[in-house]
């Protein structure tokens, strides 16, 4: 295995924990930004560092497409590529194109799909998503799985459920790193607690270095959310990480933190920032509004961030539909705004 997981503090259910990875020792609870495409888009490795980010998120299924897993390993793989020398975690690939792609087809072999480059049909297998992954070099690989949107009913989810169990076997045996890479299996089952409690034993029973909550945060309402990570970080081993997927808002990263839950990540952040919206402790703030024209009062007073130190809302709803640099503002302050949601642990020199 290629972790430590320390816990240093609990509170009821909740925990502090020290995760030694190959490059990068977190301190968890931690958010992780998405950089699909090996950038979290409009901010460079050295502000990321800055803001104090530990770990970073890559998408197998991007990253394969362009540049192409193969050129990153010729060329000593994603941190020396994206010049990025503290921890990363990619996502196996399945997940983004059944929601990116409509066209994906999921059999017993793997993910069909037609590829956006020149529309011919691609299969992406346990095994090469593993391959893959192995060659990009990220400090955790995250398991091939079957999912489905919570919203869906009926024999589907089982069938899912199921078949994530046999392919984190195929997972298992196609994982050339192990030494040096951290491959974490991810619980599916729905909304259905007594699929999770099968998906949960089985997959403990693999003794992997990590976990993973999947199949959250598709739309289901809060209460159902919350039921299905209750059940699991209380099932989930102590001494090991539980990353819930996909996850969210600042709220749900609170309450996932009071239940046991120990990573997360989301687009949310940056997604925000780039339609014009900021984070703040009262909820959001939408830097497009006219009342932002004439506002020489930092996006949040109480931030202590390069951005909000710098610049006036009116300054920034002056770039926001017209300048690139008006989202990165907004990106930068939103992911520091995310990162500190459990207040700020990295101190730098
Ligand atoms: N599986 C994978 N990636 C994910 C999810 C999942 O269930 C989610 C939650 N819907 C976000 N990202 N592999
Ligand atoms: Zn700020």
């Amino acid at each position: 295995m290629a972790l430590r997981f320390e816990v240093l503090a609990r509170f009821n259910r909740a925990r502090a924990a020290r995760m030694t990875l190959p490059h990068f020792v977190c301190e968890t609870p931690l958010f992780m930004p998405v950089g699909t495409q090996g950038t979290i888009k409009g901010l460079t490795t050295s502000q990321l560092e800055e803001i104090g980010c530990q770990i970073i998120l890559g998408n197998t299924y991007h990253l394969a497409l362009r540049p192409t897993s193969e050129l990153i390993d010729e060329l000593g793989g994603l941190h020396k590529f994206m010049n990025w020398s503290r921890a990363l975690l990619t996502d196996s690939g399945g997940f983004q194109m059944v929601s990116l792609l409509h066209l994906a087809d999921i059999t017993e072999n793997g993910v069909t799909f037609q590829s956006p480059v020149d529309g011919n049909p691609m299969l992406l297998t346990p095994e090469e998503s593993i391959q893959i992954q192995n060659r990009i070099g990220a400090d955790i690989i995250m398991a091939l799985d079957d999912v489905v949107k919570t919203t869906t009913t009926g024999p589907r989810i089982e069938e899912a459920m199921y078949r994530t169990i046999r392919w984190i076997d195929r997972c298992i045996a196609a994982h050339q790193r192990p030494g040096e890479q951290n491959l974490f299996a991810i619980v599916q089952g729905g909304l259905d607690p007594v699929l999770r409690d099968i998906c949960v034993k089985a997959l403990t029973e693999r003794n992997l270095p990590g976990y993973a909550i999947g199949g959250l945060a598709g739309g289901e309402d809060k209460d159902s959310f919350w039921r299905v990570v209750a059940q699991c970080t209380a099932a989930l081993p102590e001494d090991k990480p539980r990353y819930v997927m996909g996850v969210g808002y600042p709220l749900d990263i609170v309450v996932c933190s009071a239940l046991g839950a120990d990573m997360y990540d989301c687009v949310y952040p940056t997604r925000t920032a780039r339609f014009g919206t900021a984070l703040v402790p009262e909820g959001v703030l939408k830097l497009k509004h006219k009342a932002m024209a004439e506002d020489i009062r930092p996006i949040d007073p109480t931030c202590a961030c390069m951005v909000c130190r710098t610049y006036s809302r009116a300054y920034i709803h002056a770039l926001v539909t017209k300048d690139a640099m008006g989202s990165q503002l907004l990106s930068y302050h939103n992911l520091y705004y995310m990162l500190q949601v459990y207040s700020e642990k990295i101190k730098f020199l």
